[in-house]
C-alpha cells in the first residue's frame, strides 16, 4: 500500500555531529560517492536518504548532516532525539572541536544511554593528513574520552576525508551495529510470536481433549 506520508519510510537515522569546519559534510559526501571539496560551506541541517543493499535486503537510511556548534540548538536537539546512531566528528588540529565532541557524546549518553539498549556511536578524529606537528589531540586522550562513556557502543577512529582514509569504516561501524540490532529484534519478535502460537495450539488441544471426555461445561 502506498504511504500517504510525504517522507520516505526509513529504517534508521544517523546524525553527524560536531563543531563547524571539522569535515562532517565532507565525510558524508565522500561516503555517498561525491568528490572531496576544498571549500567549506556552512551547513544548516541537511537530510540525505540513502538505500543500502545488505545481505540481499534493502535498508533505507536517513543521514542528518547537522550545523556545527551552537548555531541551531533546537535542530541539534531534534537530530539527537530522532537518530538511532551517531558519528561525532572533531578535527585533530583543533582542541576546541575535541572538547565540543566530548560534550556532544555526553549529551547523547544522557539522552539515549538510559534505556537497556546501547546506542552506536563512532567518535571520529578527522584530518589525519595534516602535519603531525599541528596535531592537538593524542590518540590516547581520544580513546580515554570514549572509554569513559561506557553506555555508548562503538569506537574511536581517525580518518582523512582528503585522502579517503577510513571514511567508509566510520559509517559501516554504525550501520553494521544498527542492522545487527534490527535483525536481533526481528528474531526476538518471531520467537515471541512462535511461542504465543504454540501456547494457543496447546490450549486448543487441551480444550478438545476435555470436550472428548464429556467434561465440557461451556453453554
Ligand atoms: N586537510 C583536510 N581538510 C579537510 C578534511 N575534511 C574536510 N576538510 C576541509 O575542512 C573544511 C570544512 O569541511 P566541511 O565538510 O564543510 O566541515 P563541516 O562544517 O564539519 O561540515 C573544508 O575546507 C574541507 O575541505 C580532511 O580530512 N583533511
Ligand atoms: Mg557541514
Amino acid at each position: 500500500m502506498a504511504s500517504s506520508s510525504p517522507f520516505p519510510q526509513v529504517d534508521f537515522c544517523i546524525a553527524l555531529l560536531g563543531s563547524g569546519g571539522v569535515g562532517k559534510t565532507s565525510l558524508l559526501k565522500t561516503f555517498l560517492g561525491q568528490t572531496f571539496d576544498e571549500d567549506h560551506l556552512p551547513t544548516v541541517d541537511d537530510y540525505y536518504v540513502h538505500t543500502l543493499l545488505v545481505d540481499g535486503r534493502h535498508f533505507t537510511i536517513c543521514f542528518v548532516d547537522t550545523a556545527g556548534s551552537y548555531s541551531f540548538p533546537v535542530m541539534r536537539k531534534l537530530a539527537l532525539t530522532m537518530s538511532h546512531g551517531f558519528i561525532v566528528v572533531y578535527a585533530l588540529d583543533d582542541m576546541r572541536s575535541f572538547v565540543e565532541a566530548t560534550s556532544i557524546m555526553d549529551q547523547i549518553s544522557e539522552l539515549k544511554g538510559k534505556g537497556l539498549d546501547s546506542v552506536p556511536v563512532v567518535l571520529v578524529g578527522n584530518k589525519l593528513d595534516i602535519d603531525m606537528s599541528n596535531r592537538k589531540v593524542s590518540p590516547q586522550k581520544a580513546h580515554e574520552a570514549f572509554a569513559t562513556l561506557c553506555r555508548l557502543e562503538g569506537q574511536y577512529l581517525e580518518t582523512s576525508v582528503k585522502t579517503n582514509w577510513r571514511v567508509e569504516k566510520a559509517f559501516s561501524e554504525v550501520i553494521g551495529t544498527l542492522i545487527y540490532k534490527a535483525k536481533a529484534k526481528e528474531r526476538q519478535t518471531w520467537k515471541a510470536r512462535l511461542s504465543r502460537r504454540k501456547k494457543r495450539l496447546a490450549k486448543r488441544r487441551k480444550f478438545k481433549e476435555t470436550e472428548n471426555h464429556g467434561e465440557c461445561n461451556l453453554m
